[in-house]
């Protein structure tokens, strides 16, 4: 019988080709992508198999035989499923995409990727928790991996960033006690995904230089409404560098077309059990239903020269640019469009390391960005089961990769030479390096610096300010926004059983800033500190979740329908909703229709809180059903539009809201969806006055 080789085809996408998926990178995955479809079950040699419901036994009721290979194969292959997750960012979730450079970036680096508009790069970018293991939920106080895989030509560069732009300790060397203070604690693994307990806060009491990050991990940005409206950072400094070996300092951001977003904190609580893959799906679903997320990246670039013209050290990883200093340049964008086929083959198995830079790219001094450049690659040596977990495919750079490296757990590559070393002179002197070739063009070179010092284990004293971006950053929030900081210390400071912790976190905070450290005083029940540094007043507007672009796209919206719902009136409002890229979810008493509306969701199985917005379409009946008026109040609670057509009133009275800003109601008439529309796009309302109102 002839041998059956089904043929690789891509996924369809709606029907249509999926966009992105003719480029090198797609191509390259490809000829590794093995289909079910029409295929022949087989052991892993290939042997064809009669049988997978029953071992080989001695009669019917008879102990099995250990000749059963198939049996044998089968729950060994079982038993050796998994690998372990990664020490941090367990959790995480990843999509393919592309990048493509504005302009030509040649008077700064040389990296071909950044100098040549016409090129499209392929990405891959994996975004994560931190804390939490594999299976915890998406939704935590937690700060957000972002890390993206460049497949240039030149090699793979990793740009290994977070969604906060500092970091919380200054010198690699901490790490592994910052991690073990903010993982479960060690006598009975609680609590998960938290930071919410005493050894997270005993570290931060011990370590001030925590205290710039600690503002931010209080704030919305730890709760991100969605992967696809979230910043990233390189959070280093790193060095561009030109074709004549000039240098360049370099941050790296990313911007989401979206606008930054986030999530309250008491939604995110109840998201945890109503949808604990809140942003994993949120990011499948759009990329799915034709919705790339799309991010710009932007530099800040310092001259060479003016390494030393701020009021903090360039070097350390706890520490901004404010941009007000050093405006952000866009410089490309990355479209995220393309959906993983594999998680564990893609997602889990992908492997990022800082120390991963083409030419033009390269490091800084940065000592937390020294060890990461060694950590990478040496977990991923246990993780991945070997050095040759760069062969994995979506590890495998599109340039082509010739070395004398081999051997080693896995190796798949032949390698068909009588030589393994340089220099030869038996296979001709290859692989040759520039040197050796005399061909320089497209090599790597570390930029040149000229460092001279004695060996010494200490801090520079250029690292010790560790307060004045952290009463920056307190400096330049909203109103709202200082609200959620108090509360989110008062939340976790609440957890911490010991008592001595939570006031030397409060002394800390004093030199942050006194109104703050009195507020969150009150709350623990002390007396706030004498002792006050002076707040230096100065703030970074650039800091501020206010004033995000704001977009009604990909919006998910719910609609509460009854069985008297006015048809007539709502289709025209649902259309346009839809027209403006909303998704209307439409929930309803029960499943099926209703008033000639397929049901989306039945009201019970769904929750507000996985919707920005709703819109009340129902009439009297809905008012009897106490998860319609509970949606409502919680909508309400959470800040989120709530639109009210002709015959809501019953269901608006019934949630007995104490005020009207983000609630649109029928009296809006033609505008109605306009307005509504509107309303959601601002994403939440910060007006309103919630602090009392139960949900
Ligand atoms: Fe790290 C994973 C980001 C400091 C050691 N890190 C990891 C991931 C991200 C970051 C996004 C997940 C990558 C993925 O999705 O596979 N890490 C950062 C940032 C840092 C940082 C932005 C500071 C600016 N990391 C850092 C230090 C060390 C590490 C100082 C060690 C000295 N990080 C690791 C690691 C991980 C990792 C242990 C775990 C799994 C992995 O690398 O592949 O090597």
């Amino acid at each position: 019988m002839a041998r059956y080789d089904p043929p690789v085809t891509r996924p369809s996408h709606r029907g249509g080709p999926v966009p992105g998926d003719d480029n090198d990178k797609q191509r390259q995955l490809d000829r590794y992508v093995v289909k079910q479809d029409g295929t022949r079950y087989s052991t892993d040699q290939g042997v064809r198999i009669d049988d997978t419901d029953n071992s080989l036994s001695v009669g019917e009721r008879g102990p099995t035989l250990l000749e059963d290979f198939h049996f044998r194969e089968k729950v060994t292959r079982f038993d050796h499923e998994r690998i372990p997750e990664r020490v941090v960012h367990a959790r995480g979730s990843g999509a393919h995409g592309e990048f493509q450079v504005y302009e030509s970036l040649a008077e700064f680096t040389c990296a071909e990727f950044l100098c040549d508009p016409s090129l499209v790069t392929p990405t891959f970018v994996r975004f994560s928790t931190v804390a939490g293991e594999r299976g915890s939920a998406d939704t935590v106080r937690d700060v957000r991996g972002f890390a993206t895989k460049f497949y240039t030509r030149q090699g793979n560069y990793d740009l290994v960033g977070n969604n906060m732009p500092v970091f919380p300790i200054q010198d690699g060397i901490k790490f592994l006690d910052f991690v073990h203070a903010v993982k479960p604690e060690p006598h009975n693994q609680i609590p998960q995904a938290q930071s919410a307990h005493d050894t997270f806060w005993d570290f931060v009491q011990m370590q001030p230089e925590t205290m710039h990050f600690v503002m931010w991990l209080m704030s919305d940005r730890a709760l991100p409404r969605s992967y696809r409206m979230m910043q990233g950072f390189g959070v280093h400094t790193f060095r561009f560098v030109n074709a004549q070996g000039k240098g360049t300092f370099v941050k790296f951001h990313w911007r989401p077309k979206l606008g930054t977003h986030s999530l309250v904190w008491d939604e995110v609580l109840r998201v945890q059990g109503n949808d604990p893959d809140f942003n994993r799906r949120d990011l499948w679903e759009a990329i799915e239903s034709g919705n790339p997320a799309e991010f710009e990246l932007c530099v800040q670039l310092v001259p060479q020269e003016d390494e030393h013209r701020f009021d903090f050290d360039l070097l350390d990883a706890t520490k901004i640019i404010p941009e007000e200093e050093v405006p952000l340049r866009a410089i490309g964008k990355m479209t995220l469009n393309r959906n993983p086929r594999n998680f564990f083959a893609e997602t889990e198995q992908i492997a990022f390391c800082t120390a991963n830079v083409v030419p033009g790219i390269d490091f800084t001094n940065d000592p937390l960005l020294q060890a990461r450049n060694f950590s990478y690659l040496d977990t991923q040596i246990t993780r991945l089961g070997g050095p040759n977990h760069q062969r994995i495919p979506i590890n495998q750079p599109v340039a082509p990769v010739h070395n004398d490296q081999r051997d080693g757990f896995h190796q798949d590559m032949i390698h068909d030479s009588r030589t393994a070393y340089s220099k030869n002179s038996i296979s001709g002197g290859c692989p040759a390096t520039g040197v050796n070739s005399g061909q320089m063009a497209g090599v790597f070179r570390h930029y040149q610096e000229h460092v001279s010092g004695e060996k010494i284990r200490r801090r520079s004293p250029s690292f010790g300010d560790h307060y004045s971006q952290a009463t920056l950053f307190w400096n330049s929030m909203a109103g709202w926004e200082k609200e959620h900081i108090v509360n989110a210390f008062l939340f976790e400071l609440g957890h911490v059983e010991r008592r001595y912790i939570k006031e030397r976190v409060i002394e800390r905070l004093a030199n942050v800033d006194a109104e703050l450290a009195a507020r969150v005083a009150e709350g623990i029940g002390t007396s706030p500190p004498t002792q006050t540094a002076a707040n230096h007043g100065r703030s970074s507007p650039a800091l501020s979740q206010e004033g995000q672009p704001q977009s009604v796209a990909t919006r998910k919206i719910a609609v509460l329908v009854g069985d008297r719902t006015d048809a007539a009136a709502l289709r025209p409002v649902l259309q346009a909703l839809r027209d403006e890229g909303a998704i209307c979810d439409v929930a309803a008493p029960h499943e099926g229709t209703a008033a000639s509306f397929p049901v989306d969701k039945q009201i019970s199985a769904a929750s507000s809180v996985l919707y920005d917005a709703v819109l009340l379409a129902g009439g009297q009946e809905l008012t009897a059903d106490g998860y319609a008026v509970q949606f409502v109040r919680e909508a309400f609670k959470h800040g989120k539009a709530i639109g009210s057509l002709p015959g809501s009133e019953p269901l608006l009275d019934a949630a007995n809201l104490p005020g009207d800003q983000g609630v649109v109601t029928a009296s809006a008439g033609d505008a109605f969806a306009r307005e509504f529309a509107d309303a959601v796009a601002v994403h939440r309302h910060w007006d309103r006055d919630v602090a009392s109102f139960p949900a």
